[in-house]
């Protein structure tokens, strides 16, 4: 047995004398996400050359230039069509799409349903804060309804995304809701995620004390993990609970898990059969 620690396993993975040091806020719940998806890999012993991780643009975005897997920093809102692209030009890959709230819900949120309806081989994750971070703090859809931002100083009007139902409805093989402050279930969740087949998305909800907390009574960092203790519960308990307690509670755990072969197998399965017809004259 091992005796190699969390961040001994976390060392390893990154680019030490390339991009460091990182940008990211102290007290930002991004590293955390990071961290466990890296802890994930490791303990599913995929190698590092297996994995390619995708993001888009955002804080969120910037996590795949600290970390030595295949890595592709995108445009803002794209990361899951660049995703779909390597997916099926190699599905022997772990494809990893890392995005923010901003970028898989506003200007990625069409691809995202798509990936989600076509079931593609990925497997994704929403680093949600809700808020633009890296851009100064503008609403975002998944910015609570009441919330104050930079973008909407009198409270936010229209309601917001709920990730999980989205991702739901347009027919996502695997969906999971953890937050950072759980990090074992978090940890839990994104290995299931990476086992899976078909498409599977986790969403990761992670503290912008910067932009979004200070606008919204959670001044510190700590503010924001004590928010984030106190609001979610297991989905099972959630379900538990009669309407009236669930104001302001925040299920976590596994929605979904539906099994179904991913896209590129069902393709290639089907381009194989056709190559064999044509073998025996189109017959
Ligand atoms: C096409 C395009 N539009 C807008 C931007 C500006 N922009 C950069 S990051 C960002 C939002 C980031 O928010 P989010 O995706 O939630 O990630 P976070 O920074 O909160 O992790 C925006 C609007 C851009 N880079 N490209
Ligand atoms: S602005 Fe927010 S999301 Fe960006 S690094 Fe700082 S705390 Fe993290």
């Amino acid at each position: 047995m091992s005796n190699i620690t969390g961040n001994e396993i976390i060392h390893q993975y990154l680019r030490h004398n390339k991009k460091f040091p990182h940008v990211l806020c102290a007290g930002c719940g991004h590293g955390i996400v990071l961290g466990t998806l890296i802890r994930s890999i490791h303990a599913l012993g995929i190698p590092k050359d297996d994995v390619v991780v995708v993001a888009g643009i955002g804080c969120s975005g910037r996590l795949a230039v600290y970390v030595d897997f295949n890595t592709v920093h995108t445009t803002h809102g794209r990361a899951l069509s660049f995703a779909t692209g390597i997916k099926m030009s190699n599905p022997k890959l772990h494809v990893i799409a890392l995005m923010g709230d901003g970028d898989a819900l506003s200007i990625g949120g069409n691809h995202l349903i798509h990936a989600a309806r076509r079931n593609i081989g990925v497997t994704a994750m929403i680093l949600n804060n809700n808020i633009y971070g890296m851009t100064g703090g503008q609403s975002s859809p998944a910015t609570p309804e009441g919330a104050t931002t930079m973008t909407n100083p009198y409270g936010q009007l229209d309601h917001s995304f709920d990730t999980v139902e989205l991702a739901k409805g347009a027919g996502a093989n695997y969906v999971a809701r953890g937050t950072v402050f759980h990090v074992n279930r978090l940890e839990k969740i994104m290995m299931e995620a990476l086992e899976r087949p078909g498409f599977s998305l986790v969403e990761a909800i992670t503290p912008c004390h910067t932009q979004f907390g200070r606008k919204n009574k959670y001044k510190s960092p700590v503010d924001m993990y004590k928010w984030l203790k106190s609001t979610a519960i297991p989905v099972e308990r959630f379900n538990e609970l009669p309407a009236d307690k669930r104001v302001d509670r925040m299920p976590i755990g596994v929605f979904v898990d539906r099994g179904k072969p991913g896209y590129e197998e069902l393709y290639y399965a089907r381009q194989e059969r056709f190559l064999a017809q044509a073998a025996k004259g189109g017959k």
